[in-house]
């Protein structure tokens, strides 16, 4: 067996060849992919198409790929949480970047633009509901990149530390941080508010939320509000960022994730209109990446 043979247990593909948990083929994804979380948002994206080529599905996995203009791009639903996200960018990497008939990695490799449009809550009181804000970095809180390989820039590690301190002793936390891709952040991340997003592994106690649960970390919340570093706040808590840009660096993916703001964690407050604020967001996502990629 050749070296770098991927085995048909590391990769597995359906009998049309197509893979095991997304459902598609070589020719069927796009250089630029917008990640959305719920798979209804798949269509609230490609409606906007000016031609739909593709749809196809598979659990919670949800394609459309189109153009608008000349400009093709994919839309896929991860549904929630970075055990997903290792499942999407893993195989949307294999179809872009291994031959799937010799199972082989390709001499040539493609970048990926990986473009998450999600939803969100903030964890500061100016950060306002019916906002869309991007994650110029983002700390994971769930296990992700604790399995890959993952290096840090100086101001990364200087984060990472700064957030661990920060966390009593006894809470059994083990942080990452990664950042977004520099190309997408200075092409279609501009003009926007920016912030450090919190990725968790849950919902519920994970992101401080108090219902029946009997929390191990009831300072959570109020710790991930008041930290600074370096005059920069944590504005966030979501469920994937951390993930995409930890996954898509180590593969040599652009990545970038743009939050809408559907709750104020601090004020209590949560949208009277989301879908009209998703809405106006997906249009401006779109805008920006036909206008700057
Ligand atoms: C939780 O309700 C889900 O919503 C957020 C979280 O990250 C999590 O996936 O994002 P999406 O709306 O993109 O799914």
């Amino acid at each position: 067996m050749m070296m770098d043979y991927i085995s048909e247990t590391d990769l597995i593909l359906n009998n049309d060849g197509s893979l095991y948990h997304i459902n598609l083929l070589a020719n069927e994804v796009a250089d630029t992919v917008i990640t959305v979380g719920d798979q209804d948002r798949v269509a609230e994206v490609s409606k906007h198409f000016d031609r739909i080529e593709l749809k196809k599905g598979k659990r919670e996995f949800l394609t459309h790929t189109g153009y608008i203009g000349n400009k093709r791009i994919t839309v896929i639903s991860t549904g929630i949480g970075t055990d997903n996200v290792d499942i999407v960018l893993n195989e949307l990497d294999a179809i872009v970047n291994i031959n799937l008939e010799t199972r082989q990695v390709n001499p040539q490799l493609r970048s990926l633009n990986i473009i998450r449009i999600g939803t969100s809550g903030a964890v500061q009181a100016n950060v306002d509901v019916d906002t869309m804000l991007v994650s110029a970095g983002a700390i994971g809180l769930d296990p992700l990149m604790h399995y890959c390989e993952h290096s840090l820039t100086a101001n990364e590690a200087e984060l990472l530390t700064a957030f661990k301190n920060s966390l009593p002793s006894h809470y059994q936390l083990h942080p990452y941080v990664a950042s977004a891709g520099d190309n997408l952040l200075n092409s279609i991340g501009t003009g926007l508010q920016q912030g450090i997003t919190i990725t968790a592994p849950g919902f519920y106690t994970p992101q401080g939320r108090q219902v029946r649960c009997k929390s191990s970390t009831p300072e959570l919340l109020n710790i991930i509000e008041n930290f600074e570093h370096k005059g920069q706040r944590i504005t966030n808590l979501e469920m994937e960022t951390a993930g995409i840009y930890g996954l898509a660096a180590n593969l040599g993916h652009q990545a970038i994730s743009f939050n809408v703001i559907l709750a104020n964690r601090i004020k209590h407050q949560f949208s009277k209109q989301p879908q009209k604020i998703m809405e106006a967001s997906i249009v401006n996502v779109l805008e920006r990446i036909v206008n700057h990629l």
